[in-house]
């Protein structure tokens, strides 16, 4: 089996501009995009991918979660595939990077194969995972998660957004319900290419992000009931004030968060104000609390001393409070031989690298559980990302492009 040479390069202007292309499909209102999962611009982000899929004559095949693959043929069609990709969908102020780096970075491997005509032993697939986000429909890696055996299809389809809207239906009314039972594809390796939406790769001066291990993640709806009154009438000591149990919770959240520095990080970023008039005050909230670290033991007691204090301020208030999981997953370590390909192709290329952990999560995270898998990542602008500034450079993406290709051609094997 040859390794690549470390000349064999994606062509970096063609990415950027496929980048550039897509970014036009769902604008945000700042520069950035707004391609929420199941919406008509999300079927817009599909059926473009799908054209240039078809252009490179790639077999498409779609699962009943609406994800994508699309088929490079290898010589040996019983060789199990090399999986590649990440998601399209973006948050509702997202980047025009986050998700979709991977799976163009995906494509424009297959576009350099083809057009050099190197064949590998196995097939190589390009994927499109479904609803990454989870900011419509939690929970997060929704789709991916249905493949890993981790949720159930019908679970997943009963999900609802804002409007009440389900997954099942909205999936129907794009069109993007596919035959293919979720799941049933087996994986020779998956690869994800991703930027890194944190500060580290560009402070260190690092073009390649080697990714050992992703940290866990929990989401805790919390629902707070006092009693609707008005602002001005009622005398403080007679106030059930969900808002302010709200508020002190926050701060709860952000104490044991910082109780557990560096390696934790928690916050609150949707809340629900009912009925969210100026001058009532809150009968009810509802937010969702976000928890992450690398450690199990660390994810464990954010969470019950989150139980514990949420309990406290409900009851100091005279405020009911219920809390619903919506959102999981564990600590993940990546699979060596795949990181190791990884670290390899980094060094062939002669890019910098150093390992690191992932901070926020992926499709990979769950894709680990099914099949060895590794990740990629590159570098972005002050680390910012879920915001429509997220900007990265032409040549950050392609040298992440660069270690994808390398690093799948080692698992794919050139023949
Ligand atoms: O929430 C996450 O970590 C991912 O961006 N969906
Ligand atoms: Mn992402
Ligand atoms: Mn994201």
């Amino acid at each position: 089996m040859s390794t690549p040479a470390a000349n064999l390069k994606i062509n970096s202007s063609r990415l950027w501009e496929s980048l550039m292309e897509m970014a036009k499909i769902g604008p945000g209102v700042a520069g950035g995009n707004n391609r929420q999962t199941l919406t008509d611009e999300d079927a817009e982000g599909r059926e473009l991918f799908k054209k240039w899929c078809d252009k490179e004559s790639l077999e498409m095949g779609v699962d009943k979660m609406g994800t994508m693959f699309a088929r490079r043929e290898g010589t040996d069609p019983n060789a199990l595939p090399v999986y590649v990709g990440s998601h399209l969908d973006t948050q509702p102020t997202g980047g025009k990077y986050d998700g979709v780096l991977g799976v163009l970075g995906g494509l424009e491997i297959i576009r350099t194969l083809n057009e050099l005509d190197i064949k590998t032993k196995h097939p190589i697939v390009v994927v499109n995972f479904t609803n990454e986000e989870g900011t419509r429909f939690a929970p997060p890696m929704m789709a991916s998660g249905v493949f890993a055996g981790v949720h159930e299809l019908q679970w997943a389809y009963d999900r609802k957004d804002a409007a009440g809207k389900t997954f099942g239906e909205e999936i129907n009314r794009i069109g993007w319900i596919g035959d293919e039972e979720v799941g049933s594809r087996k994986m020779h390796a998956f690869f994800e290419l991703h930027i890194e939406q944190g500060p580290i790769l560009e402070a260190e001066n690092k073009d390649i992000g080697v990714v050992t291990h992703g940290q866990g993640l929990n989401w805790i709806q919390v629902t707070l009931t006092g009693r609707e009154s008005h602002t001005g009438s009622t005398p403080m000591p007679m106030r059930k004030n969900a808002g302010l149990g709200m508020a002190r919770i926050t701060e709860l959240v952000q104490e044991i968060a910082m109780s557990h520095q560096p390696s934790a990080v928690g916050g609150i970023g949707q809340c629900d104000v009912f009925p969210n008039s100026r001058n009532i005050i809150p009968g009810k909230v509802v937010f969702t609390i976000d928890f992450r670290s690398p450690s199990f033991d660390v994810q464990d007691d954010m969470e019950t001393r989150l139980y514990e204090g949420a309990k406290k301020i409900a009851s100091d208030l005279d405020l009911n409070v219920e809390f619903e999981k919506v959102g999981h997953f564990d600590p993940v370590t990546f699979d060596e031989g795949c990181v190791d390909k990884v670290r390899r192709a980094a060094e062939r290329l002669g890019y910098s690298h150093k390992n690191i952990i992932s901070g926020a999560g992926h499709d990979a995270c769950w894709i680990n559980k099914v099949a060895p898998t590794a990740m990629i990542m590159c570098p972005c602008v002050d680390g910012l990302s879920h915001n429509e500034a997220e900007e990265i450079s032409e040549s950050w993406a392609s040298a992440g492009a660069d270690v994808l290709l390398h690093a799948v051609l080692e698992a794919a094997e050139i023949v």
